[in-house]
């Protein structure tokens, strides 16, 4: 099996990660400072939230220089120290690249944007109004408003599904698309091992731009738009990675709201290699909703050979503990569940430290999405600034002084530890890296799923989500191999689970 299907990956948002060099944003150098931190956790490798030059209007979703590194973040030295050291470790890197828009700074677009007669003006969506006045279609933005400004200098609108400062780029045009392999490869020579690709299905659009229907006008097109022309592309795409050796990968956004419309992104094998399921990270904390949507998504994606990719966290949306209602014993068998189920699991940095969003007053609120929260930085020792070189750009998340890695690290009840021995357990289980996917009969408010390994190897999930203890009927010899509670582990199991507590056992008695 290529890498990538038996790793577990660990989401970075830079700026939020650790700060060695004192301006209260995290650092290449503070990744770098914590790759030993990562071994030890048991991940294989990291994605890397944007660290091109940009003028951080979307924080770093607005590139101005696809070939350079932000001096906010270091430089490419430090990048190839960077990924000089994480390679020696066996930790992967997966850089995100940002294929449907760059910043309007970008001189792509400052070029574009300069005359109706620039040779890249057709990089980007350029229209006339409509004959009534007004943008050329009715579509909106992500962040609020239309999805059109209008450019005086040169008469005409401009299309960003984004922010105005995140010109949508045209890949119906030859030189984009070139352009834009190119990037993919100035990465590739480097050595990064692949790619997260940021809503990646946006970049197929009918060059008529038609609008959007009555039912679909009032909202924005990341979680609608869904167009055939984005095959041909990602064929395209796909084939400058299989020109590299070692299983280079990349994984796509793709915003769609069910596991059937994310299967054609994943080709005949020759599109996208994993697209992220959003379908276990918008469901409510019900074992019945989960176990509907993970039997929908075995369903469509096994029969299409497409491997799943799970994800609980990231830079965009709550972190879960928060969404379960500060429950760190849910967040706990969230962990469990997540890091058993057949595929390929994505954490978000601080999510084995059981963070919260911190609370973010009005006045400290920078981002356009309001997602200002999940992006609190990630405390590393008890004391402020928490390891960090001066106080960081966001407030803390709560309990920073107890939650940080240093004093989870001592307590072997802790989270931090939960998530290594799932992640020890995982790795040393054909089962549960690279085994089949059943669900189990079980009793309400219970998911329970059964693993199996091509050589035989055996493993059960019991989760109980509910907040009650439950007596569940097993029939064969278990003993608990990792109980998110740590109760009963190295034991035999008697069917019974506690309070929002779950386990995954193997045969034995
Ligand atoms: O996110 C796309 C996306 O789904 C989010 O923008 C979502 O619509 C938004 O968070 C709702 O508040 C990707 C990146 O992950 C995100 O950080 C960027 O802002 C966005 O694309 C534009 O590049």
């Amino acid at each position: 099996m290529p890498w990538w299907k038996t790793a577990v990956l660990y989401q970075i948002y830079p700026r939020s990660f650790l700060d060695t060099d004192g301006d209260g944003i995290g650092d290449l150098e503070g990744v770098r400072s914590k790759l030993g931190y990562l071994r030890w956790l048991g991940v294989d490798g990291v994605w890397l939230s944007p660290i091109y030059r940009s003028p951080m209007a979307d924080f770093g979703y607005d590139v101005s220089d696809h070939r350079d590194v932000d001096p906010v973040f270091g430089d490419l030295e430090g990048f190839d120290r960077l990924l000089g050291d994480a390679h020696v470790r066996d930790i992967k890197i997966l850089l995100d690249w940002v294929p449907n828009h760059t910043s309007d700074r970008h001189p792509w677009f400052v070029d574009s944007r300069s005359t109706r007669d620039s040779p890249r003006r057709d990089w980007y969506f350029w229209r006339d109004g409509r004959a009534g006045g007004g943008p050329p279609n009715n579509w909106r933005a992500a962040f609020g408003g239309g999805a059109w400004t209008w450019d005086d200098a040169t008469g005409q609108w401009y299309l960003h599904l984004f922010l105005p400062e995140q010109p949508d780029l045209n890949w119906a045009n030859a030189g984009v698309v070139e352009a834009m392999h190119g990037v993919l490869r100035f990465w590739l020579d480097r050595g990064v091992d692949g790619f997260r690709a940021d809503v990646v299905h946006l970049i197929g659009k009918d060059a008529a731009l038609p609008d959007q229907p009555p039912e679909l006008a009032e909202i924005d097109l990341v979680g609608v738009h869904d167009h055939p022309s984005a095959h041909p592309l990602l064929r395209g795409i796909r084939a400058v990675l299989d020109s590299y050796a070692g299983d280079r990968v990349m994984v796509g956004e793709v915003n769609l709201g069910s596991p059937r419309l994310l299967v054609p992104y994943y080709g005949a094998g020759d599109e996208l290699h994993m697209v992220f399921n959003f379908s276990l990270l918008w469901a409510p904390w019900e074992a019945a909703r989960w176990a509907e949507r993970i039997v929908e998504s075995e369903a469509a994606l096994a029969a299409a050979g497409a491997w799943p990719v799970w994800v609980l966290s990231n830079h965009d949306t709550p972190r879960h503990r928060t969404r379960y209602g500060g429950s760190e014993a849910r967040a706990r068998v969230a962990a469990g569940v997540l890091l058993t189920l057949r595929g390929t699991p994505f954490l978000y940095a601080g999510e084995e430290l059981g963070l919260c969003d911190a609370e973010i007053p009005e006045e400290r609120r920078v981002d356009p999405g309001r997602r200002d929260g999940c992006r609190a930085p990630i405390p590393w020792h008890e004391d402020p600034p928490h390891g960090w070189a001066a106080e960081p750009w966001l407030p803390w998340p709560p309990d920073a002084g107890t939650r940080d890695a240093g004093s989870l690290a001592w307590d072997e009840a802790s989270m931090l530890h939960l998530y290594r021995r799932l992640l020890a357990a995982r790795r040393r289980s054909p089962a549960l890296h690279a085994g089949s996917w059943r669900l189990l009969d079980a009793p309400a408010g219970v998911l329970a799923y059964e693993r199996l390994g091509d050589d035989g190897d055996r493993r059960q999930v019991w989760a109980n989500f509910g907040d009650d203890p439950v007596s569940c009927r097993v029939t064969d010899a278990w003993v608990v191999e990792v109980s998110t509670t740590g109760r009963g582990e190295g034991l035999a199991w008697d069917g019974t689970l506690g309070t929002t507590d779950a386990v995954v056992v193997r045969p034995g008695g």
